[in-house]
């Protein structure tokens, strides 16, 4: 690594959304009297009777779980989009007519959001599931994109893990919202991956894949099928990506074989991150695949994940100020968060 950016403040681009980060590594030393939030822990309850989750309770819309032993899903009973009832007729107008200019422009967003429940166990996590029960995961992921991708432009898998981030239940679930629309940060990288493989004729990430695992100092994973690295651009401080090592567009393209490896690699990363800070350590992780159903040799699958630890189970990284108002900032240089987080796996 270059001593200046080890130790004095630059600016990194993103490759893959064209933003920047400002990076501030003499900073890292500086004193912190702010917030210590308490760990919050696993109660170690197998099964809660007042869980929404668990199999065979009821939920708040009254619907009735079943029994599942395996991974289950169902549609979110409070979705924050919904099916297109009105396609074809008036809807809801692109622009709103009772606007007077362009600078009040809406338009329709229709989809359908779906609740994953990854285990019957209230208490289990990815993290310290076996392998055959991340599998699982990894398989109602594969099946419920492979679906909802025929009919939606872009499907957004995700999990919130932990109150810190907003999670609402302790019971280990996921979620996807599936929309006819392309969001902000799939229209950002498919602009980055598109215009990249016009130029290279190659996929941005494999390219970039190759390089971060030839220089090997943000490597955090490498195996078979999968690399796990702290991209050079990231944005909070243990932020990582995990790539596959060749070109797939979709979670439901992945062999059998890359699968199962996906579910040794995802273990082992999040146990590396509960025990960064000895807690179960929150985070939002997703999936972005290609949006649409045409071959996307440009798109490089891949999955995000960003969990807001700084220094301890209660020290998080605010993104405010600088960040909210001009750009985000980091001061931990995402070399060193590679090495520590190498050092806990
Ligand atoms: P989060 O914990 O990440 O918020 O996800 C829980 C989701 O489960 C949330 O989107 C849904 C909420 O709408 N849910 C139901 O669909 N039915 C319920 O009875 C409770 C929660
Ligand atoms: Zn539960």
């Amino acid at each position: 690594m270059n001593d200046l950016l080890s130790q004095r403040p630059h600016r990194r681009r993103n490759a893959l959304t064209g933003e920047w980060v400002t990076v501030s590594p003499q900073r890292a030393q500086r004193p912190w009297q702010g917030e210590e939030s308490p760990a919050s822990g696993s109660t170690g309850v197998t099964y809660d009777p007042d869980c929404y989750l668990c199999p065979g309770n009821t939920r708040a819309s009254g619907h009735v779980n079943t029994p599942y032993t395996s991974p289950w899903a169902f549609d979110n009973d409070f979705p924050a989009v919904e099916a297109d009832l009105d396609a074809g007729s008036e809807g809801v107008q692109a622009t709103d007519p009772g606007e007077p200019s362009a600078l009040f422009k809406s338009e329709p967003v229709a989809g359908r959001c779906r609740v994953l429940c990854y285990h019957p166990d209230h208490s289990k996590t990815l993290a310290d599931m076996t392998e055959e029960e991340a599998l699982a995961v990894v398989q109602l992921w594969a099946s419920e994109v492979g679906t909802l991708r025929q009919s939606h432009q872009w499907v957004q898998v995700f999990e919130n893990r932990g109150a810190m981030m907003g999670c609402s239940n302790a019971h280990p679930h996921g979620q996807i919202w599936a929309v006819d629309t392309l969001p902000n940060e799939g229209a950002k990288e498919l602009a980055q991956q598109q215009a990249f493989y016009d130029a290279e004729q190659v996929a941005l990430l494999e390219v970039y894949r190759a390089e971060e695992e030839q220089l090997a100092e943000r490597v955090v994973i490498q195996q078979e099928h999968w690399t796990v690295l702290v991209p050079y651009w990231a944005m909070w401080p243990f932020e990582t990506l995990l790539l596959p090592r060749r070109q797939i567009d979709h979670l439901d393209a992945l062999t059998d074989s890359e699968q199962m490896s996906l579910a040794q690699v995802l273990t082992r990363l999040l146990r590396g991150y509960d025990a960064l800070f000895d807690t179960s350590c929150p985070y939002t992780m997703g999936w972005h695949g290609a949006p649409g159903i045409a071959p996307a040799p440009h798109w490089q699958l891949h999955a995000h994940f960003y969990p807001p630890l700084l220094r301890s189970a209660s020290v998080r990284k605010h993104m405010v100020g600088y960040e909210m108002l001009s750009e985000a900032q980091r001061d931990l240089t995402p070399e060193a968060a590679a090495e520590r987080l190498r050092q806990t796996l």
